[in-house]
């Protein structure tokens, strides 16, 4: 594993992984080339992580979560190729909502996904330094409908120990400016593919209210 100051511009890197597999996403979409691989989808998935660890010992937790469930799909991806691969096997075997299967898995590193989307919205949409309101609403509207009681109680708890806006910026080595670019190209970039990801759970019958 490599340390962020290995990454000058971690902002930069998750918005061109994630444009690249829009792209990529958009021309399944039109029919033109196969399927998305789950080896390529986990690698660009992984670049978020670099985002928790600059919100600081409170949200160790969540990074571990995402983590644990990022390298349980990479290691899937030794035996399937593909995202929907993995939900036919688990269709299959009755195991999609199962804990711990893949289907799972790959459901909350969506939400992981959707969580950044909606944070970078809520930055868009205040100069707030506090960084609890913002990620308060995010959280709210991704993940808290999914999470157990205990587990949004620790979150709200932490919400209180987040850096401040001006801190998080700092460490991600960007301006306000240059922060507000980049996160727009997330926002459209992340919308085709989390779309790609639930019509693989819809177009078999799986309704996504887990
Ligand atoms: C500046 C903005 C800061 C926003 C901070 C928001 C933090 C959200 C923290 C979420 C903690 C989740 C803790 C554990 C959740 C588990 O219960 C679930 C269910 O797992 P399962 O039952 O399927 O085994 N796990 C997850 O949902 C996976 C982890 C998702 C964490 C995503 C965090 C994304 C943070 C982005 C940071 C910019």
């Amino acid at each position: 594993e490599h340390s962020d100051s290995e990454i000058p511009f971690p902002l930069s890197a998750i918005t061109e992984a994630f444009e690249n597999l829009s792209e990529k996403v958009k021309g399944i979409k039109n029919g033109s080339t196969g399927h998305l691989r789950l080896d390529n989808f986990c690698e660009i998935a992984s670049l978020v992580s670099v985002l928790f660890r600059c919100l600081g010992l409170a949200f160790k937790f969540a990074e571990m979560e995402y983590v644990a469930k990022l390298h349980a799909l990479v290691d899937a991806s030794k035996t399937f190729q593909t995202l929907q691969d993995i939900i036919d096997h688990d269709v299959a075997n009755y195991t999609v909502k199962t804990s711990g299967s893949n289907s799972r898995n790959l459901r909350r590193v969506r939400q992981g996904l959707d969580l950044v989307r909606a944070i970078f919205e809520q930055l868009l949409s205040t100069s707030d330094s506090y960084l609890k309101e913002v990620a308060s609403t995010a959280y709210a509207e991704v993940c808290a409908p999914y999470h157990t009681w205990a587990v949004r109680t620790a979150v709200y708890a932490g919400m209180y120990t987040l850096p401040t806006r001006e801190q998080l910026f700092l460490k991600l080595n960007e301006t306000e400016q240059s922060a507000e670019k980049k996160m727009r190209r997330y926002i459209s970039a992340s919308l085709p593919i989390i779309e790609y990801i639930d019509k693989l759970y819809l177009s078999r019958n799986i309704v996504l209210d887990w």
